[in-house]
C-alpha cells in the first residue's frame, strides 16, 4: 500500500522482513502513556520557561515517542555508537519534544529538563548538537535537515561494511516547513541516489506560523508531490501509534527513500490548543496550565488505569 490512508485493520499483515515491530502485549498502552507524560513536562517546561512552541510539541510527540521508544536503533548509553540509526528534527522549534523524549529515553537526566530555556543551558530553544549527548544535527532554521540528512544517508551508506548495518537517517519536517525549496532538492537527490536508509517524516498538521499551510502557500497534492520526486509515500494518522508502527516498518526492500506523511493536530492533547495557530508559541498563563494538565492527566489516568475505551479516547476526533 503506498499514497493511500492506512486502514488500521491491515496494520498488523504487513509483513516487512526482518524490520517488522512486533507488538507486545501492553506495549502500545505503554507508548501511549508515555506520550501524555512527556506532554504533561512540555506544559510544565514551556510555563516555567517562558517560552517554546507548545503547539509544534504537542503535534509532533507522538511521533518522536514511537521512534525513540520502537523504531531507532540506538544506545543511550553509547550515544556515538557508529552502526546507530540518526534522527533530525528539522522543525528545530520543536525542541521542547525532542528534549523530554530523549531525557526519558536515558541519553540525560530528567533533571536537566528544569534548565530548558535558561541562559547557558544545554536546552535552548533549538536544539545544539555541541551542547547535548543525542542530538544528531544543530537545527532551528528551517529547511535544512533534510539536506543535511541526504547527506548522511548518502556518507552513512558509503561507509557501511555490510549492507545489514547501514544506518538509517530520520528527518522530521514540518509541513509549513516544506514551502523552503531547499527541501526539495535534497528530495531529488535522495531518489537519483536511491537512498532506502532516509526517511523522511512530514508532520503534516496544516498550520505553520499563524495560518494554514493551504492558505499560505498550497502544499497539496503533498503524496502526489513526493512521489513524482521518486520517493514512496506512506500517509498515515499520526497519533495513532499501530499506524505509525505499521508506517515505519514498511518497505524495506524498496530501493527508493521513503516519506511518512503523518496527519496530525497542532496542539494535540489539550483541546483548546488544538488546531489554533495562536498555539505556535504562546504560553499558557496559569489558569491555561491547570485547565492544560488538568486534561492531560485525565488521559494518562485513563490509559495507564486500563479504563474501557481508552484507545478510542486516546484516537478521538482525526481529520483524517
Ligand atoms: C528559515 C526559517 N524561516 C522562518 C523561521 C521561523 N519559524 C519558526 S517555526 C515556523 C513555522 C513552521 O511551521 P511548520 O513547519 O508547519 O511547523 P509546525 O510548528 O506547524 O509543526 C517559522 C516560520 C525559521 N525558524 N526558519
Amino acid at each position: 500500500m503506498k499514497t493511500d490512508k492506512i486502514n488500521p485493520a491491515d496494520n498488523r499483515k504487513c509483513d516487512c522482513g526482518s524490520n517488522t515491530l512486533v507488538l507486545a502485549a501492553g506495549e502500545l498502552q505503554s507508548l501511549y502513556a508515555q506520550s501524555y507524560r512527556s506532554r504533561n513536562i512540555i506544559l510544565q517546561m514551556t510555563c516555567r520557561a517562558g517560552k517554546g512552541h507548545i503547539g509544534a510539541d504537542f503535534s509532533c510527540i507522538d511521533i518522536l515517542t514511537v521512534l525513540y521508544f520502537k523504531v531507532l536503533r540506538i544506545r543511550p548509553d553509547d550515544p556515538t555508537w557508529v552502526e546507530r540509526d540518526r534522527f533530525i528534527l528539522s522543525k528545530g522549534h520543536a525542541a521542547g519534544a525532542l528534549y523530554v523524549t530523549l531525557a526519558a529515553r536515558g541519553f540525560f537526566p530528567e533533571s536537566w529538563l528544569d534548565s530548558y530555556q535558561e541562559l547557558d543551558s544545554n536546552l535552548p530553544g533549538h536544539p545544539d548538537r555541541s551542547r547535548l549527548s543525542g542530538i544528531e544535527h544543530s537545527t532551528g532554521s528551517l529547511g535544512h535537515g533534510l539536506p543535511v540528512g541526504t547527506g548522511l544517508a548518502a556518507g552513512l551508506r558509503m561507509k557501511a561494511e555490510r549492507e545489514s548495518a547501514v544506518p538509517r537517517v530520520f528527518v522530521l519536517l514540518g509541513d509549513g516547513e516544506l514551502q523552503e525549496g531547499s527541501n526539495w532538492e535534497a528530495a531529488m537527490l535522495g531518489s537519483h541516489l536511491q537512498l532506502n536508509n532516509l526517511i523522511a517524516i512530514v508532520d503534516r498538521n496544516g498550520l505553520q506560523q499563524g495560518n494554514c499551510t493551504e492558505s499560505t502557500v498550497r502544499l497539496e497534492n503533498l503524496s502526489a508531490k513526493w512521489e513524482s520526486f521518486g520517493w514512496n509515500v506512506f500517509r498515515c494518522n499520526g497519533h495513532d501509534m499501530e499506524q505509525l508502527i505499521w508506517a515505519f516498518s514498511s518497505d524495506k526492500e524498496s530501493d527508493k527513500p521513503r516519506v511518512i506523511i503523518a496527519e496530525t493536530v497542532k496542539g494535540r492533547g489539550v483541546s483548546f490548543m488544538e488546531n489554533n495557530p495562536a498555539w505556535h508559541h504562546k504560553v499558557p498563563s496559569a489558569e491555561e496550565q491547570r485547565l492544560a494538565q488538568e486534561e492531560i492527566m485525565q488521559t494518562l489516568t485513563a490509559i495507564e488505569g486500563n479504563e474501557p475505551g481508552w484507545q478510542t479516547f486516546v484516537q478521538r476526533s482525526q481529520r483524517l
